[in-house]
């Protein structure tokens, strides 16, 4: 059994020097050095990591080095580009960097260069949207299409979702974009809402084909389309495209495995948006942007595999996460992208971070001793400032935020971006430094009020200012937080790359969904849940 990370040297050392910084506020440590803001910055790939605000020291910084060498956090980023099987509970490889890793490369899984069989996939996907985008691909009537529905959940629905929103700006506006993932019919109706049949084409993206909400959805999809073409079964072929690695499952749905676009199962469905789960953003944005989109993340993924560990921006990103979960004992991050086309981005992030680090257990199964994997959250700004922001600067929870702005807006109009950006940065500042009492006083507010005008400060924050949202900044980006959630995991020593705690719920769905309807229920579940079953049964009349 392993220890834990927490009886590291390296750990013991950064708790007993929590326990010397705790006491000093971020006024302090800006005071005693005023380089401090220019100096506790990073600027790689064009991102420029301005954590100055975090409660950190020079010495905090060295000390979470130390705990990333002690660890072998060198070892375990080298093993994941090797394709060893880092993800032990499901004995897979983990090699989403292939998936962008360019023509010529080798990247090697089961003693197989796995990059020629990745550039193949992503021709088939650039021919197959050419043809979508020129016309050559019509629908069954002979009509062109012109609606794409992405039909997929959880990985297979986030990533294409945060990407089609993010690049908005870049795509085919002649072209109507939806999702489907809830398996709440509401999802699917609304998805379809006013959309011809004739015109418009699935995408069922699904690594396993057997997930049960895209698989009912696909089968509406599928009635759907049928009931708008006067049920010629034909028409399937040419509405219906797949996107798994179960060929099987795939051909059975009645879709041809011509129609298909593969990859692999060392890419687990949070890391996907770089394989053929992108298809849609590929269809969006066209080929050319989603090769510069890729080229964005590989140029982070090699920055994360050869950078020095104190110029490492994911690796940096990640022990100040890391410092502010464990040592100053936040319980959430906010993540707050003061840029309209990222409104998705904290959802996907809640993804990509839960996910991977929600573990109780160590690789090898003993108990990880610490905080893992915090709450992930967020909203685009300014909106947030005018609700919960509240609860951040003056609430008794102590909440680090990610700012993301970006110099140059998309959409110049008048002196909105201007304003954007000063918020973000008000922000910021209003968090680290507060306002005193005695500040308060001197504004001539009355003594009973002051204390609600106070605001501490001391907040953490972390600034990522980028020039402009273009399909390779985003692909940095996406990057930049896939490594930093590695870079935790790899340091508490647990499979962030396994999900098992989604199979519960459906394994139970699964048994209740019969008791339902129809015959007698069974009504062996708790007393709480056999009432729930009762009382649904009552209302709709079964
Ligand atoms: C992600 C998870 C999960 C998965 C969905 C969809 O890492 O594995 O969110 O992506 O459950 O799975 P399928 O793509 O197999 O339908």
């Amino acid at each position: 059994m392993s220890e834990s990370v927490t009886r590291s040297a390296a750990w013991q050392a950064l708790e007993s020097h929590w326990r010397e910084l705790q006491p000093l506020h971020l006024r302090q440590l800006f005071a005693a050095d005023p380089a401090r803001g220019e100096r506790l910055a990073l600027d790689v790939e064009g991102i420029y990591l301005d954590y100055s605000k975090n409660r950190v020291t020079d010495e905090t910084l060295r000390l979470l080095l130390a705990l990333a060498a002690e660890t072998g956090l060198a070892r375990r980023i080298a093993a994941m580009f090797r394709g060893e099987r880092i993800n032990v509970s499901e004995n897979r490889a983990v090699l989403h960097v292939a998936l962008r890793a360019p023509r010529g490369t080798s990247i090697v899984e089961g003693g197989e260069n796995v990059v020629p069989a990745v550039r193949a996939v992503l021709e088939r996907m650039a021919d197959f949207a050419e043809r979508v985008h020129s016309g050559a691909w019509t629908g069954h009537t002979g009509k062109r299409i012109r609606n794409i529905v992405n039909i997929g959940i959880g990985g297979s629905d986030l990533g294409p979702v945060m990407a089609y929103e993010a690049l908005r700006h870049y795509s085919a506006r002649g072209m109507e974009f939806r999702f489907v993932s809830n398996i709440d019919g509401t999802d699917f109706a609304e998805a379809t809402h006013g959309l011809c049949a004739d015109e418009t084409l699935f995408i069922v993206a699904s690594k396993t084909f057997t997930t049960l909400e895209t698989m009912t959805n696909a089968h509406s999809a599928r009635a759907w389309t049928l009931a708008g073409l006067g049920g010629d079964e034909a028409a399937v072929a040419k509405h219906f495209v797949a996107v798994s690695t179960n060929a099987a499952a795939v051909a059975e749905f009645g879709i041809s495995t011509e129609n298909m676009f593969g990859f692999w199962d060392w890419v687990g469905g949070r890391y996907s948006m770089t394989s053929a789960i992108g298809l849609s953003t590929m269809l969006a944005i066209g080929p050319a942007n989603f090769g510069a989109l890729l080229a964005g993340f590989h140029a982070m993924d090699e920055h994360f595999r050869s950078a020095p560990f104190e110029r490492n921006l994911p690796v940096l990103m990640g022990l100040l996460a890391l410092w502010n979960n464990n040592f100053l004992g936040a319980e959430t991050v906010a993540v707050l992208p003061y840029e309209q086309y990222l409104k998705r981005f904290p959802a996907y992030l809640q993804q990509l971070t839960m996910e991977s680090n929600g573990k109780h257990v160590q690789v090898d199964g003993s108990p990880v001793g610490c905080q893992t994997g915090p709450v992930y959250w967020g909203e685009p700004g300014t909106n947030g400032q005018h609700s919960f922001y509240q609860l951040i600067h003056q609430g008794t929870r102590l909440i680090p935020c990610d700012f993301i702005a970006f110099a140059k807006p998309l959409n110049p109009l008048g002196e909105h971006h201007d304003l954007l950006l000063a918020n973000v940065f008000a922000q910021g500042e209003a968090l680290a430094f507060g306002k005193t009492a005695d500040e308060v006083r001197a504004e001539g507010t009355p003594e009973a009020l002051a204390a609600h005008r106070v605001f501490e400060g001391n907040r953490p924050s972390n600034t990522l200012l980028l020039e402009k949202l273009t399909p390779e900044m985003l692909g940095k980006l996406v990057a930049l937080y896939e490594h930093s959630v590695f870079t935790q995991g790899a340091i508490w020593n647990i499979d962030s790359f396994d999900q098992w705690g989604v199979e519960l719920g459906k394994v139970l769905a699964q048994r209740i969904v019969p008791e339902l309807s129809g015959g007698a229920a069974a009504w062996a579940h708790d007393s709480s849940t056999n009432a729930l079953i009762r009382r649904y049964r009552q209302l709709k009349g079964a």
